[in-house]
């Protein structure tokens, strides 16, 4: 899929497979930043479009986003495309080794503690088919220890790594709905501060604007429910 074009026929270089979620709001955030030119293609979640033959050669894991290069190769992983942009065109991650890894630091955390816990968070609390209070009470407790852990930190500095950087990026969208974690910002003052401070930026307010995060209409939840290996060959 080579030359993406938009309607006047300039070259867009990017195609970002998203959904108005969290994991896509980052990388929609950092596009802006760079001001480089990108389009959005929005896979139907609730219709189970991510589930297709078609969607599963851009991503094997089946959920996005995916961005997808103008030679037709595609990147999944929300932190692995946020390092990729920031590589490729020089912007929101230090070339200064310590910064680099301060940065990476804060990213991954996001990645392997922040999301997951905030996503089973939203699962317990809004989505799930039966109420399981174990669930809802340790991804609440999990969520709000990460917030102090963020809080702590914020604390002393305004920016989680040395500048504004890919790791605020990705950090700040699963804050937005904060409440849909239980949690109210209010109790966290440093991280309330970053909060607003990313919040002003006009490439975040823009993209909050333009892709408000939507939540799929529990009727709609089904497919995102009992997904098994088995399903992965059925589409
Ligand atoms: N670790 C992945 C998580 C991606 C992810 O869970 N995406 C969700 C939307 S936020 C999705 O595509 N869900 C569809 C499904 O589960 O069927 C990333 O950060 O890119």
């Amino acid at each position: 899929m080579n030359g993406h074009r938009d309607g006047d026929g300039q070259d867009v270089g990017y195609t970002l497979h998203f959904y108005p979620s969290p994991n896509s709001l980052k990388v929609i955030i950092l596009l802006n930043e760079l001001g480089i030119k990108w389009q959005a293609r929005k896979v139907d979640l609730a219709g189970g479009e991510q589930l297709s033959a078609e969607f599963a050669a851009l991503n094997p894991n089946r959920k996005v986003p995916v961005l997808q290069l103008r030679s037709g190769a595609t990147i999944f992983e929300s932190g692995a495309i946020l390092e990729f942009l920031a590589e490729q065109h020089g912007g929101f991650l230090s070339a200064v080794s310590e910064e680099r890894w301060l940065c990476k630091q804060w990213l991954y955390w996001q990645m392997s503690a922040l999301g997951p816990a905030a996503g089973q968070a939203h699962h317990f609390r809004r989505f799930a088919p039966e109420r399981v209070p174990y669930g809802i009470r340790r991804y609440t407790d999990e969520v709000n220890r990460l917030y102090g852990v963020m809080n702590e930190h914020l604390g002393s500095r305004k920016w989680l790594a040395n500048s504004y950087s890919i790791a605020d990026m990705a950090c700040w969208p699963w804050l937005v709905h904060a409440d849909w974690q239980g949690q109210a910002l209010s109790e966290f003052p440093a991280l309330e501060d970053w909060y607003e401070a990313v919040a002003l930026r006009p490439a975040v307010k823009s993209a909050l604007a333009t892709y408000p995060t939507a939540e799929i209409a529990s009727e709609d939840y089904a497919v995102l429910l009992n997904q098994t290996a088995e399903g992965l060959d059925n589409n």
